[in-house]
């Protein structure tokens, strides 16, 4: 399973290999390691806060040579990745609602069909194609919805997405809902949209309000799709969805197409909420739940 991860994450890891290097510590040492983590992706601060912490820890555990600096960065970069934050799909309940959110391109409706499949075994999943505003929109998410082989509630376009929201709900409450067996799992697609676009920021909202006044607590996760090559800019942008909405996780798409893994620090630092899924491709399973550990494990080992 993380096999994908490992391949996206090649690049990083040959770097991170090799700057840590052999022999004795010397500040060439720390300055390669402070390079190689910016290239990574990991943004000057987290770079700078990590390898303090490790020269940090270095010193007093008078090591020497740089091998053994690398459980030590594990370490320290595995102690940025934690989140208390429970994940809501897999509690029970008997209706989870999922908003995804981000702007254009990011790959909300492609992430969407991947967790169609991804779920279908463990819950009557229904999608909600709640993107009305770009043309060709239903037609995709109904493409994915039958290669998951799920339900899927939609209207025309150009109609309301709140009014579709409510009727998706309906729906799933009345024809997935399994009591005592599996519970229905609800995913919301929505329409991609630019933070500085008041009008879409404001149906952004209404969305999320149907959800909250339909479903005790819901909408349970509202997930942000970023992707990983449009990087630091990417952080930005979702900092302003989350003045709109609760976000409560992170979808990474394309870290296939940059190798870099980096930015998930960023993610964890900037915007405090976890990271979940990594898509690592256009296929519908290349999507990974994610794991620190095994992420972490990853962007060092071969
Ligand atoms: N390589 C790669 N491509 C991806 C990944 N996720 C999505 N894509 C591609 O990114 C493009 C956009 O994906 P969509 O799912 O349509 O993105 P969206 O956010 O729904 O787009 P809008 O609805 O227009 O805002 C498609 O060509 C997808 O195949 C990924 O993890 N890796
Ligand atoms: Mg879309």
């Amino acid at each position: 399973m993380f096999k994908k991860i490992r391949q996206s994450l090649g690049k990083t890891r040959r770097q991170l290999a090799a700057a840590v290097g052999t022999g004795d510590i010397t500040e060439e040492t720390w300055e390669d390691m402070e390079d190689t983590l910016v290239r990574s992706d990991l943004g000057v601060e987290t770079t700078i806060e990590l390898v303090d912490a490790v020269r940090e820890r270095a010193e007093d555990e008078a090591i020497i040579n740089a091998e053994d600096l690398v459980p030590i960065l594990k370490s320290e970069m595995r102690k940025r990745l934690e989140s208390s934050a429970e994940f809501a799909i897999g509690q029970r309940r008997q209706l989870t609602v999922v908003m995804v959110v981000g702007v254009n391109g990011s790959g909300k409706t492609t992430s969407i069909g991947k967790l169609a499949n991804y779920y279908k075994d463990d819950f009557n999943v229904r999608l909600a194609a709640g993107d009305t505003f770009r043309a060709g929109a239903i037609d995709q998410l109904k493409v994915w919805a039958e290669r998951a082989n799920v339900p899927i509630t939609a209207s025309q376009p150009g109609s309301d997405a709140a009014a579709l929201i409510y009727d998706s709900i309906r729906a799933a409450r009345a024809r997935d809902v399994d009591p005592g067996r599996k519970g229905a799992l609800l995913f919301v697609d929505t329409a991609g949209r630019l933070q500085t676009n008041f009008n879409l920021m404001r149906e952004l909202e209404k969305v999320y309000n149907v959800c909250a006044s339909s479903v005790h607590e819901a909408p349970h996760e509202t997930l942000i799709v970023i992707d990983a090559p449009t990087g630091q800019n990417a952080l930005e942008q979702a900092k302003k969805f989350k003045e709109s909405v609760n976000l409560t996780g992170v979808i990474l798409t394309k870290l296939d197409g940059t190798g870099k893994g980096g930015m998930i620090f960023s993610i964890y630092r900037e915007l405090g909420i976890p990271v979940r899924f990594v898509g690592t491709g256009e296929a519908i399973d290349d999507l990974v739940p994610f794991d620190a550990d095994a992420f972490v494990d990853g962007m060092f080992e071969e």
